[in-house]
């Protein structure tokens, strides 16, 4: 009889907690799988890990909650009275053990793979500041400034009586984004000019700090097209929640475009910094001539 209790009572604990767990599971959309294969790495070594302590969570809460109902002192229990068991504890230390190395097998083969940013095929240097983004196209002499859009800085303002609801992607736009070509590998290299920064894509399935004075390493290879947006994960001053960062992915074809686009606006600025230097130097000369 004893035993039969014990049975519907570990059986119905253990429905619940799975039903619970499986409720969790399906409604909370899990996390985000991204769109490096790096990322979908992480996102299974996720599930895996995810699913060995649910397994975990089900047996320990089943046991405990079985002999708190089971086995309880109203229902004339005598608890054991034994102080030491070498089975007990050589099993509490081995099947830890055991569990955590089935977990390190798959999770240091990803580590290992983040690390690895060999073979790139372009680098962009990504320079953190109080409070925007700079990127350098190191191959091709690109560098851009990237900030808070206008829409956003001006709807965050105290006193700017704008909805936030009504501003598109609020806080989480830049006037001028990041563009980065699809099935190309991209070594990322990440410092800061001020304080240290972090720089945070969860589609690319990593995040990195930019520190002063150190150039830490990542890389991303995108595989789907699209707009991936992300935000500054370090406190780094008091608009911290106001650098976000937005990676466009675009064929390699569109990217070389914008490339050569971009190098063009370059000279044609250099062009006109250099031609209103000349104006003003012209424009100075008299002046110099007078007093000398
Ligand atoms: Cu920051």
């Amino acid at each position: 009889m004893k035993r039969t209790n014990e049975l519907i009572v570990a059986l119905a604990v253990m429905a619940v907690i799975i039903v619970v767990t499986w409720g969790i599971y399906a409604v909370g959309d899990n996390m985000p799988a991204g769109v490096t294969p790096f990322s979908k790495d992480v996102y299974e070594l996720h599930n895996v890990i995810l699913a060995v302590v649910t397994v975990i969570g089900v047996l320990v809460f089943t046991a405990m909650f079985t002999s708190i109902v089971v086995h309880r002192k109203s229902k004339g229990q005598e608890p054991a009275q034994f102080s030491h068991s070498t089975g007990a504890e050589v099993a509490w230390t081995a099947i830890p053990v055991l569990i955590l190395v089935i977990m390190a097998i798959p999770a240091t083969r990803v580590l290992i793979d983040m690390e690895d940013t060999g073979n790139a095929e372009i680098n962009i240097k990504v320079t953190g500041y109080q409070w925007l983004w700079k990127y350098d196209y190191i191959e091709d002499d690109v560098s851009i400034y990237s900030m808070l859009d206008r829409a956003s800085n001006q709807a965050r303002q105290i006193g700017s009586g704008i909805d936030v609801r009504s501003v598109e992607n609020y806080l989480l736009e830049v006037d001028n984004r990041l563009v980065l070509p699809t099935d190309t590998k991209i070594r990322f290299l990440l410092t800061s000019d001020d304080v240290i920064h972090s720089w945070w894509v969860p589609a690319l399935g990593w995040k990195r700090d930019a520190v002063p004075g150190m150039v830490n390493e990542a890389w991303a290879l995108i595989e789907e097209e699209g707009v991936y947006r992300g935000q500054c994960a370090e406190l780094c001053g008091k608009d911290h929640g106001f650098m976000p960062i937005v990676v466009e992915a675009v064929s390699p074809e569109d990217y070389q475009r914008w490339v050569e686009d971009r190098k063009a606006q370059t000279a044609a600025g250099e062009m006109e910094s250099a031609e209103s230097a000349r104006a003003t130097a012209a424009r100075r000369v008299p002046v110099s001539d007078d007093r000398g």
